[in-house]
């Protein structure tokens, strides 16, 4: 009797332990469930020898085994044999080989056989790259790729590929919806916690390379002594996987806990005070990578505070981090209530600084001009500061898209950024070009990417979150990779190689982008979200602390019509960007639908390209975008038998939630628009089922991320 408890207690442990939630991220290593395959994976590396020794050889030794004996199913040997995986830097391992590594994180995988015997080789000029050829070795086994016959040369397009948290030092995470901070302050220097060190390697096996720790809306603290030590703890645990620390510096440190009367950028002792302060941090972590600032935007303090600009305020960091080799990181969301049109102010206020800011520092730009929309045309300052390398900031964390519970995959917002032309330097000036430094031959190039990690067990709240900062990593080391190809190899590895899975997922993730900008904003609607909380609509919200975070600044819908008018009968904001560009949106009878109401002001009769009036139109992509997720929970379903009942169903009740909220949007909005439209809803759609007023009586107080 005892013995067939304890049996039973066992067989329910060794369940338990089995339950996938999402924590191995696309790092789980199961066994190849092909057979035949399995066999050829197994002949061609029998063995792995790792040559060198040091933490990151160390890591990838580790790494190796962990995913050889996971995916193989074995214990893999450490001697070599006839068939060994050799891993080592290239003047390590003094092999003959014709093609040499590229660059500091390429790496090279070769298949070579010498003296009858066969080996795998993976070399790069650094330890570094060869963990990135790992990685993608182990990638190639865990999407069933064939791996007896390779020559893979590799390195990245993007220098610093970074991601950027919005976490606070008490833990809570600004716009984060997957629980508290990773980042355990209170515990930290003393206490290393796992998590740091397989967030590490989730980040490394996708090439990212920086992580600025500590929100943009700052506080000085971090740069205090004993938080510093923290920081360098946390570098340590990062380091041998070749990821540098950042932080987000507040500008008027010197103020708060250097006990200044100034922050002044142009005042020597808070030059010296910065200058102390670099030293500092660079005697605790020499390869500290800089400083990320948001300044003299959304009330944070900046040089503008002094009477100064942003390069009086860049430059001044600069210097202080010059002789360590950091750089400075500064953004330019910046805006201001009295602006008529905040799309254009960033420009406004940075091109004539172009050509003005020291050679290490990067303008961060947000993809678009407002802020995260489901939709934006890029921003026009891509292509207008040809002399200072332009980073892109993209936004993992889905403010506006559903936050944590919406699945929403943006690798086909990314890429609509990064393929946008901003013919700059003629035709094809893309925004990939910029960035990545080539159009305008800049020494440094960036991508970085707010975060959509927390201390949730999987990481991001919703599973498919681990898409998104899986796609970031993956786009920003090869933009050219294709949002379809991405979300393969996620999905092969995240679930299963199994076809029907692969392409049901598929499907879903590939629909997911343009429905949430159709149950959201279609048309180019944009910022008719909730305030503050920012989740579910409001666009009749008119009493914000300021005028630019009400939706009815951006929709301006009236008797007339709907939509801004940025031509030059209105705001002029397409004056922005070049002519080729500007052609494309000027005129509302040719602009696409896409961007028609971020352009222009539209008559509820306006015809559009389909045929049908602009109300009639707006009634149908609301509902189109409903359509899609009910769709894409129906995809969902039919995979019932093929995933684990815990992630599962984890999804499906997201979707549903999607699903209501969806319906929520498209109530709400067309609602309130049709007070201005006057218009009838068609009647082949679904009819709202509740009245605006009970749509306008509804509170959420406590909505997460504000
Ligand atoms: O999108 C807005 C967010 C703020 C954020 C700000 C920014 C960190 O609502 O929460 O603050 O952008 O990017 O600085």
């Amino acid at each position: 009797m005892r013995k067939t408890l304890l049996l039973l207690l066992s067989l329910c442990l060794a369940h338990l332990s089995h339950a996938e939630d999402g924590y191995n991220l696309w790092l789980r290593y199961k066994r190849i469930d092909d057979n035949k395959l399995l066999t050829s994976y197994r002949k061609t590396i029998t063995a792995i020898q790792v040559v060198g020794q040091s933490p990151t050889m160390d890591a990838i030794k580790k790494e190796l085994i962990l995913g050889l004996n996971g995916l193989l199913d074995t214990h893999i040997a450490t001697t070599p044999t006839n068939n060994t995986l050799i891993a080592g830097i290239h003047s390590a391992l003094k092999l003959n080989l014709e093609e040499k590594p590229d660059g500091p994180e390429g790496f090279l995988i070769i298949s070579k056989v010498s003296a009858g015997k066969h080996y795998t080789i993976i070399t790069a000029n650094t330890e570094t790259g060869v963990l990135y050829g790992t990685f993608h070795l182990l990638r190639l086994i865990q999407t069933h790729q064939p791996i007896e016959n390779l020559h893979i040369n590799s390195s990245p397009r993007v220098k610093l590929r970074l991601l950027n948290h919005w976490d606070n030092l008490n833990r809570y995470v600004e716009r984060g919806y997957a629980g508290i901070s990773i980042w355990n302050w209170h515990t930290l220097p003393d206490y290393i916690d796992d998590r740091y060190t397989d967030y590490a390697r989730a980040n490394a096996s996708i090439g990212i390379n920086g992580t600025v720790l500590n929100n943009v809306n700052a506080n000085a603290t971090i740069l205090t002594e004993p938080y510093l030590q923290k920081v360098a703890a946390l570098a340590r645990v990062l380091r041998p996987y070749g990821i540098k620390v950042y932080l987000s510096a507040r500008f008027s440190a010197p103020i708060e806990i250097g006990h200044l009367k100034t922050a002044d950028p142009l005042n020597d002792t808070v030059r010296q005070w910065w200058q102390a302060k670099a030293k500092e941090i660079y005697q605790l972590i020499p390869d500290f990578g800089g400083f990320l600032i948001k300044a003299n935007s959304e009330g944070q303090p900046g040089p503008q505070s002094y009477g100064r600009n942003h390069t009086d305020g860049a430059n001044m960091l600069a210097d202080a981090v010059a002789p360590f080799g950091g750089i400075i990181i500064w953004r330019a969301f910046v805006y201001a209530p009295q602006a008529k049109d905040r799309f254009k102010q960033a420009y406004d206020e940075f091109t004539p600084l172009d050509g003005k800011f020291r050679n290490n520092v990067l303008v961060q730009v947000k993809n678009g001009p407002i802020d995260f929309q489901p939709r934006e045309p890029f921003s026009p300052l891509f292509g207008a500061m040809p002399q200072t390398p332009l980073m892109m900031e993209f936004q993992l964390t889905q403010e506006y898209l559903g936050q944590g519970t919406h699945l929403v995959y943006e690798a086909p917002l990314f890429k609509e950024v990064l393929d946008a032309d901003t013919h700059a330097k003629g035709p094809n000036s893309t925004i990939a070009k910029i960035i990545d430094g080539s159009l305008y031959d800049h020494a440094v190039s960036g991508i970085a990417a707010v975060s959509n990690i927390g201390n949730e067990r999987n990481w991001t709240g919703h599973l498919f979150g681990q898409a998104n900062w899986y796609a970031l990593g993956r786009l920003a080391w090869d933009y050219n990779l294709s949002s379809e190809q991405i979300a393969t190899e996620w999905i092969q590895q995240t679930f299963s190689n199994n076809p029907t899975v692969v392409n049901s997922i598929k499907d879903i993730m590939l629909a997911s982008r343009e429905a949430v900008v159709n149950y959201m904003t279609p048309l180019g609607l944009h910022h008719i979200m909730g305030n503050g909380h920012h989740y579910g609509p409001a666009p009749w919200s008119n009493n914000a602390p300021r005028p630019d975070w009400d939706p009815v600044y951006y929709h301006k819908a009236d008797a007339k019509g709907i939509g801004f008018d940025r031509t030059t009968a209105g705001s002029n904001a397409l004056q922005q960007y070049r002519p080729a560009v500007r052609q494309l949106y000027a005129d509302s009878n040719t602009c696409s639908d896409q961007y028609l109401l971020w352009f222009h002001h539209v008559s509820w009769q306006h015809k559009m390209h389909s045929g049908r009036t602009l109300w009639n139109e707006l009634c149908h992509k609301y509902q189109e975008g409903v359509d899609t997720v009910s769709a894409m929970q129906h995809k969902w379903e039919q995979l019932k038998s093929y995933i684990d009942p815990e992630r599962f169903h984890q999804v499906q009740m997201l979707l549903a939630i999607q699903h209501k909220d969806a319906i929520w949007w498209r109530n709400v909005c067309l609602l309130y628009f049709q007070t201005f439209s006057k218009m009838p809803f068609p009647a082949n759609y679904e009819q709202p089922d509740h009245t605006l007023e009970y749509y306008q009586q509804q509170r959420f107080p406590y909505a997460p991320g504000n």
